[in-house]
């Protein structure tokens, strides 16, 4: 199997830290590198993989390709259950879902609509609005202080376990400091100690 990525971008190094708590040894998969900030993930070869254009790709022995993050993630979940990141039982699963969906859309998204449109990283493919910019970095933040309070109650975004919830939000987090995002030592102290936990994990350096 062949995982198309760029190691810089947030959705990959999902994928990869996923694959790395499931005991996937990366070195063993080939990782061909798409340069996204040149464009090569709109190629016509690269849209033949994934139609939608971005990273990351897994590609099957049999030239299968699964894209978005979380397809490829319940993909080796369902391969080896274990460690459960998506949860076992079905109310864990309710729940990690919930709580991945918040991640992706409330802290992700916004941390991403942030770059892409106070930087114009992408300038050469979307129409760049300053002030949507503005506004995500604002929502990402009104995020971070929600979970600052929602951490006090619990040691991991979904609750009581370890879940691919903390990996969205870590991994959101790190790539924020791109556009110079941090949580505040001060306002964020429950993130920041969760943050060094989720860090501390062998598979967040992959
Ligand atoms: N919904 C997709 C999003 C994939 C995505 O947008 N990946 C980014 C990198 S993190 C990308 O390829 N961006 C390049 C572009 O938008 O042209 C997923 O969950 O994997």
């Amino acid at each position: 199997m062949k995982l198309y990525e760029f190691a810089r971008a947030p959705n990959p190094r999902r994928v990869r830290f996923f694959m790395a708590e499931k005991g996937i040894d990366l070195a063993t998969i080939e990782r061909p590198q798409i340069d996204i900030a040149a464009g090569e993930n709109l190629s016509e070869a690269f849209r033949q993989k994934n139609p939608m254009g971005g990273v990351p790709v897994l590609e099957l022995d049999d030239g299968t390709c699964i894209s978005e993050t979380m397809a490829i993630c319940r993909y080796f979940e369902a391969i080896d259950p274990t460690p459960a990141l998506l949860g076992s039982t079905a109310l864990e699963q309710a729940t990690i879902e919930m709580w991945n969906r918040r991640m992706e859309f409330n802290l992700l998204l916004p941390i991403a609509m942030a770059f892409r449109h106070t930087t114009g990283h992408f300038a050469d493919r979307e129409t760049v609005f300053p002030e949507y910019g503005k506004d995500s970095a604002e929502n990402a933040l009104k995020t971070l202080n929600f979970l600052d309070t929602h951490l006090a109650k619990q040691p991991f975004i979904a609750g009581k376990a370890f879940s691919v919830a903390d990996i969205t939000a870590v991994v959101s987090i790190d790539f924020a400091r791109i556009i110079k995002f941090r949580p505040d030592a001060e306002q964020h102290a429950n993130v920041l100690a969760w943050h060094t936990r989720i860090s501390e994990r062998a598979a967040a350096s992959v």
